[in-house]
């Protein structure tokens, strides 16, 4: 039976091409839908224009809109362990970090309804006889496009906050990975999203995705995904004048110092870029270790990615699901064969598991290189699997020009005792998060996003939903005598 869609709250079968989302870990069929046509695309779009006025969402006082939105976030963790399985079938991840992505969701909820609840409209300083207001409205309907990657926590980050400033929101999930987007439209219906305000329209990125950003009603989009992509919504909206976040793309520095604890460096370096497969725009693909401790840390390293768990995304121990398709894993390869040919050395993986189950899914082994300069294409470009590099480096200076010497600038890790030195080169990485002796931890109140490449704008944090509205200032005369402008006596002065 074909999955149905969610047309500005009816559910239907789409109007576009059929599409079957595929288990990663062995080829399965985990459902099959009709896409949105531009038709569908259209229609929500419009419907959910009027939703906005009709419905009273966007006037509703925010402690009732924030009532539904926290309602959001129970059903959620009502239903987690179904939506952490049915995520684990949509993308492979393993079960562990579908759960982490499940319960991330339902805390963003939570947190941007205690956003909108107690959001305060400011009085301002005034300077004549007036009183001056900064208060916030919402922008109409706004839009979400995510990435296959983290289905659930990506559309919770943009939803949540938009849902709160009283927006409707059209949602345009990866095509890989439609079915929690989906389940959160359920879930909004089910705890009182009046009918209308939410769509979520499944489709191919340069159709569907593309009429979506360049549809005059829409104001603002809100994406994740690849530079290229980024760049190209940015255009559109440089068009319509229209704001947008853009979370993109990442080759993450890791950093290395002789002094850091090193089981500490080891386990967070592996974490960094083998959780999710490497599949995370945060991976610390890149790993620059003081020469000093290079070659010991190397092998410590290497020993402990060669015992990492690769398999069944469903059991409990698995570290390292399969990737997200065929296709996907081809361009890894791709990239693997690339960096032999740039005078990598591989010190462990670079191919395929073998075995029943692995026969069958797009796994493959973590994979560490050395040998390669900071300016091969292996260590600029974004493999986005688990291919991590690893670069020795002599003093502070140098390090810090190689580490910033990337088109991007999302994220960065240092791993050292010397709090004094931390602060230093992590002021000096431009990079829009800095992990000190952690990486790839997450909290909704402090706010993420890129620079250069990476990305603009910030999601996540107390002031994002502000993202999702528009300031306006009032001013209200207090003047007892009309404005000294016009002579409103008449003439008769007496
Ligand atoms: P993209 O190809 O950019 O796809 C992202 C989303 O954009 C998908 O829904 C895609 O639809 C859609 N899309 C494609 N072309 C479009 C267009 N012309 N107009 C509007 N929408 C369009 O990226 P991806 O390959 O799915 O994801 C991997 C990338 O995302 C990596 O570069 C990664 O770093 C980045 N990422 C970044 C972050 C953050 S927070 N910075 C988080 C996760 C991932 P389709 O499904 O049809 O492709």
């Amino acid at each position: 039976m074909l999955e149905s869609i969610n047309v500005a709250g009816e559910w239907r079968q789409g109007g576009g091409d059929h599409y079957a989302s595929i288990y990663p870990a062995d080829g399965s069929v985990t459902a099959e839908l009709a896409q949105a046509s531009i038709d569908d695309v259209n229609e929500a779009i419009e419907r959910a224009d009027r939703a906005v006025h009709q419905t009273g969402w966007g006037s509703l006082k925010p402690h009732l809109r924030a009532g539904v939105l926290y309602r959001i976030s129970q059903l959620i963790r009502d239903r987690a362990e179904a939506l952490a399985q049915l995520q684990r079938r949509d993308n492979g991840k393993p079960i562990s970090e579908t759960r982490a992505l499940v319960a991330s969701a339902a805390d963003t909820f939570q947190f941007f309804a205690a956003a909108c609840e107690t959001l305060e409209e400011t009085i301002t300083p005034s300077r004549g006889d007036y009183l001056t207001m900064s208060v916030h409205d919402p922008l109409g309907v706004v839009a979400a496009i995510t990435p296959w990657n983290s289905p659930i926590a990506s559309e919770a980050q943009k939803m949540a906050p938009a849902l709160a400033a009283g927006n409707a929101i059209i949602v345009k999930p990866a095509q890989a990975t439609p079915l929690l987007a989906l389940e959160l439209a359920k879930l909004c219906e089910e705890a009182g999203v009046p009918r209308g305000i939410v769509s979520v329209l499944p489709g191919s990125g340069s159709i569907i995705g593309d009429a979506i950003t360049k549809h005059p009603l829409i104001k603002r989009v809100a994406f994740t995904g690849g530079t290229k992509t980024g760049r190209h919504i940015a255009h559109v909206a440089a068009d319509k004048l229209m704001p947008v976040s853009l979370e993109l793309g990442g080759k993450s520095p890791t950093i290395v110092f002789d002094d850091a604890d090193l089981d500490h460096a080891v386990s967070g370096v592996l974490y960094g870029i083998f959780s999710s497969s490497g599949e995370s725009c945060i991976a610390g693909s890149r790993l620059f270790v003081q020469r000093r401790i290079y070659r010991a840390f190397m092998d410590r390293l290497v020993a402990a990615a060669a015992q990492l768990r690769v398999g069944d995304p469903a059991s409990e121990q698995t570290q390292m699901g399969p990737l997200v398709s065929q296709a996907h894993r081809e361009t890894v390869e791709g990239y693997v064969a690339l960096g032999l040919e740039e005078g990598g050395r591989l010190l462990t993986g670079g191919k395929r598991p073998t075995g029943e189950l692995f026969d069958r899914g797009s796994f493959y082994t973590p994979t560490i290189f050395e040998g390669l300069a900071n300016d091969t294409r292996t260590c600029q470009e974004e493999i986005f699997g688990p291919v991590l590099v690893a670069l020795p480096f002599d003093d502070e200076a140098n390090l810090i020009a190689q580490a910033n010497d990337s088109v991007y600038g999302l994220a960065s890790g240092i791993w050292t005792r010397d709090y004094k030195k931390a602060w230093r080169v992590g002021r000096a990485l431009d990079t829009g998060t800095v992990w000190i002796n952690t990486y790839k931890q997450f909290s909704i109140s402090t706010p993420f996003g890129g620079t250069k490449d990476a990305g603009i704008g910030r999601e996540k944090g107390r002031l994002g939903i502000l993202e999702y509205t528009r300031q306006k200032s009032m001013y209200w005369g207090m003047n007892e005598a009309p404005l000294p402008w016009a002579d409103v006596t008449g003439g008769d002065a007496s």
